[in-house]
């Protein structure tokens, strides 16, 4: 079994850093800084899927499903609950408030009319976006939402490696609120090919990317005929690494998707006991929105589940979970219904 912080060092050695990682660094340590001479506590809330490029220059990829819903819903309540929140989300996914006017059947703008040449706000929507806009502005004055984002699983794995660090100092009071849909696995720098793949075997490239040497790394993308094989690697389990090296006194809170219900609390519970988390928070990709299961070595299984005349959309088009006030609590140890 490989050792895992050799893992980490081989995965960290071979992947490049995303270009912005230093700027990103400078403002983490900046607000963390400033948020723990303050004695507020701080969470990282990670939001939305991460891709596994294909090529060097990337023309395809690999997705992970997630809207940004989950994320960008908790950062709100956190944010409300006083905590400083720190949110690495996928670039272009749903953002803290904005949220409420975007990714939405109907744009900001249908929000909005002219009058007397002005732009105005439809009286209809006057307390709902002033009560956000008021959220918004008041967080904003606190300076307490650093937004920071990634696009692959590399960058969200060095982004998410440099901040832990940083808040490694504050203790429990560092949260870690994982709710992005990291991809399990991805194709090596060292086993990625530059250039687009081509469809054509006559145009194939037989190479990775120029410093690669070929005859020891075959591609992870080969055509065979007019089929396209991908060999894709396991990304290394990193989610250990959190708790024993990064920041080994945060509290870890992890969220697991599934779509098979009959085995998400088992998914869970070992999720719970392989990383050492403080709570894992399974979903069904069915009905994430209306419930979810939470897995503690302290209460064992709880189903928080909105009740059905709540399960409506809001305002903005946008349901959810944690959205929701009238959220219950049932601890009965139910299945999850697939309504
Ligand atoms: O972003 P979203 O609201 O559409 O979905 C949220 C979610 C299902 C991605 C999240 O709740 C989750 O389960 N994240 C972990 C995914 C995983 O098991 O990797």
């Amino acid at each position: 079994m490989t050792d895992p912080q050799q893992a980490e060092r081989d995965y960290f050695a071979n992947e490049p850093p995303p270009k912005d990682l230093q700027a990103n660094i400078t403002l983490a340590r900046e607000f963390v800084a400033r948020h723990d001479a303050a004695g507020r506590r701080l969470v990282l809330v990670t939001s939305g899927g991460t891709t596994v490029p294909l090529e060097a220059q990337t023309v395809r990829y690999i997705d992970n499903f997630s809207a940004g819903t989950r994320g960008a819903t908790s950062a709100e309540f956190f944010l409300r609950q006083g905590y400083a929140v720190i949110f690495l989300h996928r670039q272009f996914s749903l953002l803290p408030y904005s949220r409420h006017y975007s990714h939405n059947t109907r744009s900001f703008l249908d929000f909005m009319r002219e009058d007397h040449a002005r732009v105005t706000v439809d009286e209809q929507h006057q307390p709902d976006m002033l009560d956000v806009l008021r959220q918004y502005t008041h967080v904003k004055r606190d300076g307490r939402l650093l937004i920071l984002s990634f696009v692959t699983v590399t960058e969200y794995l060095w982004d998410l490696r440099e901040v832990a660090r940083l808040m490694r100092p504050l203790g429990p009071r560092a949260m870690f609120y994982l709710a992005a849909a990291v991809s399990d696995f991805f194709v090596p720098r060292d086993r990625m090919v530059e250039h687009k793949i081509q469809s054509n075997e006559d145009f194939a490239q037989s190479s990775t990317h120029p410093d690669a040497d070929a005859t020891v790394l075959p591609p992870a993308t080969r055509t065979e005929g007019r089929k396209l094989v991908i060999d894709l690697e396991p990304v290394p389990k990193f989610l250990k690494q959190l708790v024993d090296g990064w920041a080994p006194d945060g509290i870890i809170v992890s969220f697991k998707l599934e779509t098979d219900p009959s085995i998400l609390v088992k998914k869970a519970r070992y999720a719970l006991d392989k990383y050492a988390h403080h709570l894992v928070i399974g979903n069904l990709l069915s009905t994430r929105k209306w419930e979810v299961v939470f897995v503690s070595r302290l209460e064992g299984e709880r189903w928080i589940r909105v009740p059905e005349h709540r399960r409506t959309k809001s305002f903005s088009g946008v349901p959810s979970l944690v959205g929701s006030a009238d959220a219950t609590a049932n601890q009965d140890q139910a299945e999850p219904s697939q309504s």
